[in-house]
């Protein structure tokens, strides 16, 4: 069992990220026995859920002429276009069957603005409109984060960096998340990661 001021950060386990989902992340159900043992853990497991209006700005549909996986450029800077995916009460927005999603003291909802994404847990992807988690962790005196869950290389990646440069002490599980790995985006995510002092773990 970890201390109290480890929690257990769990992104995006929704059945849109999973095999047969509108953003199907491959292999994606597979980290869910994994990261339902962990939670054993630890005594704060916080979920975070990708909840989009229908009509949100970061899906291809929304855009004439363009199609999912091409880039845009919004108020807030470069947006890749996704497929329309998790929109809030769709079945492609609840989490996977078998996540034990009873085990959560918060989930948190985000992508819900209708004119800007968010990829982290922390921040919007204007890196300024805050999604609240960063008060609740430090009142809860909260420190240390493992990070596990969909997808690696975009919202996992976006919480990991933004909780590093909070100063929180960040552990990625490297075997309990799996990536969209768009044009090497994999590759610079860890990167990325590495080098604010994400520490990753098994794999
Ligand atoms: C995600 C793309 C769009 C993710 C969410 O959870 O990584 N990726 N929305
Ligand atoms: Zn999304």
């Amino acid at each position: 069992m970890k201390p109290d001021t480890h929690a257990l950060l769990v992104i995006d386990v929704q059945n849109d990220f999973c095999e047969g989902g509108a953003l199907a992340v491959p292999e994606g159900s597979a980290i869910v026995a994994g990261i339902n043992a962990l939670m054993d853990d630890y005594a704060a497991v916080i979920l975070t859920q990708d909840w989009h209006p229908a009509d949100h700005s970061s899906f291809a549909s929304q855009h004439e002429g363009r199609a999912p996986l091409e880039m845009i450029e919004m108020p807030y800077g470069p947006q890749v276009l996704w497929p329309d995916h998790c929109v809030q009460g769709s079945a492609g927005a609840e989490f996977h069957p078998e996540l034990r999603t009873n085990r959560a003291d918060l989930i948190i909802r985000k992508g819900f603005r209708p004119a800007i994404d968010s990829y982290s847990a922390f921040f919007e992807n204007d890196h300024q409109t805050p999604t609240g988690l960063e008060g609740y962790l430090r009142n809860r005196g909260i420190t240390h984060l493992t990070m596990v869950g969909l997808a690696t290389d975009f919202c996992v990646n976006y919480s990991a960096q933004d909780a590093a440069k909070l100063g929180f002490a960040v552990e990625l599980r490297r075997d309990l998340c799996r990536a969209i790995d768009l044009g090497g985006s994999l590759a610079t995510a860890l990167d990325d990661m590495a080098a604010l002092g994400v520490m990753m773990s098994k794999g």
